[in-house]
C-alpha cells in the first residue's frame, strides 16, 4: 500500500492504541486473508517408511500401547511445525501394537482410518466388532463410535492413521471419552456388517438385521476387494491421464466419501506412465502400496518407494511417474470441501 509518510506514521500509531483493545485493522492484511489462489502453509514432504518404523520400534520398547491409550509418532508437515498436523486440516500418523497388546477402547467427535502399512491379523473392533486387519486394508472408526485395537498375532501391527484432529480443532468441536472396561464385549463376529453391508446390498432397512448406524454402516474396505477391482479397472478402461486408473472408496449409505470429513481413494499408474500436470484445494496424503516411481511437484522430483508416505498441499500442481506399476492410495480432506462448496480441481 502506498502511503504518504505522515499518514503511515499516523496509523502506526492509531494501530499501537488500539491493539491492547484487540483490534487491529483489515487493510492491512486484507490480501493476505482473501487470497485469489490458495497459497499452502503446508510443504510438499515425503516420509520413508523404514527410518520412521525403526523409531516407532524403539518407541515399542520404552512404551507399551496401554501406557501410551495410542502409541503413534504423528507425522507432522514441516511447514505446520507443532500443530500435529499434515495439512491444515488432516492429521497422520503410524501406530505400533506389538504381540499381545491392546488399545484401550475410547471414542471421539473425530473420524478416523487406519490404512495397514506391516503384519497381519490384529484388529480394529468398532462397537465391540472387529475387523481382521490384512496388509493395505482400509478400516474406519467413524466420529462417535467406540474403538479398541489388539494384535493377538506374533508380529508387531504397523498401520498409518488419519484422522480430521485439526478440523474438529478448527471446529472447537471435540468430544471424548473412555470406556470402563479395557475392551468393548464383542458384539459380532467379525466380518458380519461386511457380510450384510459390503456387497451392494443391505438388510431390509428397520429390520432386525439394520443394526449399524444408519448413515455410516461399513467400515472395512479389505485390500482382497480392492485391489483385484483396481487390475479389472486397468485391464477394461481407458486411462485417465490425470489420476490414472482410480476409484473412490464409498459409504454404501450414501454413495458419497467414506466419512463426512474424510476421502479416500486408490489409483494405479502402470509402468511407463507419467500423469498429466493436475492441481486440486484438498491437500492429499499418499501411501505408496506397491511400485517405485516418482511425483513430481512444482519442479520437485520424489522418489517413491512401497510404504512411503508423502503429502501434497492444497493447489500443488503433481505429476506422477511410475517405473514400475505403481499403486498409491490417498485420502484428503474433499469431503469436506464438497460440502462446503470449496472443492476446486484444475487439470493441465
Ligand atoms: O486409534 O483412536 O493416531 O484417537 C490419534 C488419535 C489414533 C485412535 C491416533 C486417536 C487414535
Amino acid at each position: 500500500m502506498a502511503l504518504a509518510n505522515d499518514q503511515r506514521s499516523q496509523l502506526e500509531s492509531l494501530y499501537a492504541q488500539m491493539a491492547p483493545d484487540h483490534l487491529t485493522p483489515l487493510w492491512e492484511s486484507l490480501a493476505q486473508l482473501v487470497r485469489p489462489q490458495p497459497k499452502s502453509p503446508a510443504h510438499v514432504h515425503r516420509w520413508s517408511y523404514d527410518s520412521a518404523r525403526a523409531y516407532l520400534m524403539r518407541a515399542g520398547d520404552l512404551i507399551s500401547a496401554e501406557q501410551a491409550e495410542r502409541r503413534v509418532l504423528i507425522l507432522e508437515n514441516p511447514g505446520l511445525e507443532g500443530q500435529s498436523a499434515i495439512t491444515p486440516s488432516l492429521y497422520a500418523g503410524l501406530q505400533l501394537i506389538l504381540p499381545g497388546e491392546v488399545a484401550p477402547s475410547h471414542r471421539h467427535s473425530q473420524c478416523a482410518l487406519r490404512f495397514v502399512l506391516e503384519g497381519d491379523g490384529a484388529f480394529t473392533a468398532l462397537d465391540g466388532e472387529k475387523a481382521i486387519m490384512r496388509p493395505f486394508d482400509l478400516v474406519l472408526t467413524p466420529g462417535g463410535q467406540w474403538h479398541d485395537h489388539g494384535n493377538p498375532t506374533d508380529q508387531p501391527m504397523i498401520w498409518l492413521d488419519g484422522l480430521d484432529i485439526p478440523t474438529v480443532r478448527h471446529f472447537d468441536a471435540s468430544f471424548a471419552e473412555h470406556l470402563d472396561e479395557k475392551a468393548h464385549k464383542e458384539t459380532v463376529p467379525p466380518g458380519d456388517t461386511l457380510a450384510r453391508y459390503g456387497h451392494n446390498m443391505r438388510p431390509m432397512k428397520g429390520s432386525l438385521a439394520d443394526r449399524r448406524p444408519a448413515h455410516q454402516p461399513l467400515f472395512h474396505y479389505p485390500y482382497a476387494q480392492w485391489r483385484p477391482a483396481l487390475d479389472a479397472m486397468a485391464a477394461s478402461a481407458q486411462i485417465d491421464p490425470h489420476l490414472g486408473h482410480a476409484l473412490e472408496f464409498l459409504n454404501p449409505a450414501d454413495g458419497g466419501s467414506v466419512m463426512p470429513t474424510i476421502s479416500a481413494h486408490v489409483r494405479l499408474i502402470p509402468a511407463g506412465f507419467e500423469t498429466r500436470p493436475r492441481r486440486s484445494t484438498d491437500g492429499t496424503i499418499f501411501v505408496v502400496v506397491e511400485g517405485r516411481g516418482a511425483a513430481l511437484v512444482e519442479g520437485q522430483e520424489i522418489a517413491l518407494q512401497p510404504r512411503d508416505i508423502f503429502v501434497i498441499p492444497s493447489w500443488h500442481e503433481l505429476r506422477l511417474k511410475a517405473d514400475s506399476d505403481l499403486v498409491l492410495f490417498g485420502y484428503s480432506d474433499k469431503a469436506a470441501q464438497e460440502k462446503l462448496y470449496l472443492y476446486k480441481e484444475l487439470n493441465a
